[in-house]
């Protein structure tokens, strides 16, 4: 539809330094100014969120949401890792080639390239007993944000996003049995960086990349409950550190990526 292929000339709202000219753009942008609302870590506690899991300078956090019976709960991720910046974490969520590093999905497919930055994906997760196999279908966008809403005291240098939603495709070659879990994903970075005192070089330990993580998912069909909540509260955290971990592993003697 026309709407769909209008390219996005708002300067108003323009805080992406990326074009964005595709058929999804519109959704995307909304959806990218939406998460970013998120960066403001004030009052995590007192909006509703509850804190699930905590481990050093990861929290988690979730509000309690059942739509049609389905366990759909937004969850929600602040984190904090040194040495890296933010471009850094999000290129390796967001690039294809190295998706199998990290995380352990059955079939990964690259369906279309919109752009650069922009990716529609296929993916099965496994399958998890007594509940049917879930696959996703979905949009994924890395975008650099020049002009982020203020969170807190602090400037950041730079700020990444990497924006995944739910899509549809004509050419999905759909694994059979599996149920299409819906998903909006968001990782949101920021560079923060304390220079040397002797007014040295930037090195890795100046770096500190704070992290915000949502996931809203619809499950898209019957699974139990309280199998569901125990599998995601550890399974948030898990990824989390394994994800952080990985692209520090990953970065430690190259040179740092602005
Ligand atoms: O963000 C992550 N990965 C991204 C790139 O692939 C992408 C994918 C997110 C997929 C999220 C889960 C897919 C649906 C699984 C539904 C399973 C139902 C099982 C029934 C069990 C009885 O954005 C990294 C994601 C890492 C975390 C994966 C944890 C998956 C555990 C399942 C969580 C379901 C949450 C349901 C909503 C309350």
């Amino acid at each position: 539809n026309s709407d769909d292929e209008d390219v996005f000339f708002d300067p108003e709202a323009d805080l992406m330094q990326n074009k964005i000219t595709h058929r999804h753009s519109k959704e995307l942008n909304k959806r990218i100014q939406e998460h970013l609302s998120l960066i403001d870590r004030s009052g995590n506690e007192d909006s509703g969120w509850d804190i699930i899991a905590e481990d050093g300078e990861m929290k988690l956090y979730r509000k309690e949401l059942v739509i049609n019976g389905l366990i759909c709960d937004p969850l929600k991720a602040v984190h904090s890792v040194g040495s890296v910046t933010a471009k850094e974490m999000c290129h390796y969520f967001w690039v294809p080639e190295v998706r199998k590093d990290w995380e352990k999905t059955e079939v990964f497919q690259v369906l279309e390239n919109l752009d650069e930055f922009t990716t529609i994906n296929y993916q099965t997760h496994k399958q998890v007993w007594p509940a049917a196999q879930r696959d996703c279908l979905y949009l994924s966008s890395m975008v650099k944000v020049d002009s982020p809403p203020c969170a807190g005291d602090k400037t950041p240098h730079d700020t990444w996003i990497v924006c995944n939603f739910s899509v549809d495709h004509p050419e999905v070659n759909s694994v059979p049995g599996c149920v299409r879990a819906l998903i909006e994903v968001a990782l949101i970075c920021q560079t923060f960086i304390t220079p040397p005192k002797d007014g040295g070089p930037i090195t890795r330990d100046c770096l500190q990349c704070d992290i915000v993580y949502v996931a809203n998912v619809n499950p898209g069909g019957w699974a139990p409950a309280s199998v569901l909540r125990s599998i995601y509260k550890r399974e948030y955290p898990k990824f989390l550190n394994f994800y952080t971990n990985y692209v520090q592993e990953k970065r430690k003697d190259l040179e740092i990526l602005f």
